[in-house]
């Protein structure tokens, strides 16, 4: 199996909704396991080649072993997107979700369709806060460097906030803990 990292955003609509839905959906991918989410982060809209619009968005990154190969792993993302509402005729505007795949193993991939790692990962403190959350040791196939590193290096002065408080997943994506039920000692 591989492992991947795929992050998600949302800055429209009921945003801790939706990210906790695209974490249920990849959640359930077959030949695959989810093996960990990170907090959820408030971040600063970053302009960036995109045009997502004044909203913040909630940012977070899910760690999945996969054998989905790389481009199959890009459509389901795309049809995760589409079935949570993003905007066909305007991809790059304000979003329900966006998904990206950060990283595939230590797969480099260079094709127009799908870059991974993900060509802006190492610029970002809205993904790379999250990444660093899961896996702060792992090393950037092209650079090298461990994703810890590549965050302390950053220059990116966008705000990036953990959500406080976090909110609780009512689709199972973060179970909690609860506590058995206690004997009643009148009955
Ligand atoms: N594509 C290539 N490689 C990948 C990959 N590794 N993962 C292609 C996902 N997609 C990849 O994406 C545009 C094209 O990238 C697709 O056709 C896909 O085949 P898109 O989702 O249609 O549009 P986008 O998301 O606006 O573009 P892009 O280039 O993915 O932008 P980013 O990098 O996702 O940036 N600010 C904050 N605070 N938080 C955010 O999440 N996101 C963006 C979008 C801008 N500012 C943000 C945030
Ligand atoms: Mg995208």
């Amino acid at each position: 199996m591989a492992t991947s990292f795929i992050g998600f955003g949302s800055n429209l609509g009921n945003r801790i909704d939706f990210c906790d839905r695209a974490v249920t959906l990849l959640g359930l991918l077959p030949h695959s396991r989810l093996e960990a989410v990170s907090s959820l982060y408030e971040t600063e809209p970053l302009e960036d080649g995109a045009a997502p619009g004044p909203s913040w968005f909630l940012n977070g990154v899910v760690q999945i072993e996969t054998n989905i190969a790389p481009k199959s792993l890009l459509e389901i993302c795309r049809e995760i997107e589409r079935a949570l509402g993003r905007d066909p005729d305007n991809r790059k505007g304000p979003r329900t979700l966006d998904l990206d795949i950060l990283l595939y193993d230590d797969c480099i991939l260079r094709e127009s369709a799908l870059t991974v790692p993900h060509p802006r990962l190492h610029q970002r403190r809205f993904v790379l806060a999250p990444l660093v959350e899961l896996d702060p040791g792992r090393r950037h196939p092209v650079l090298g460097q461990s994703l810890q590193e590549l965050l302390s290096q950053l220059t990116d002065p966008s705000v990036v906030r953990l959500l406080d408080p976090q909110p609780n997943s009512r689709y199972g994506s973060r179970p909690s803990c609860s506590a058995p039920p206690t004997a009643d000692p009148h009955t």
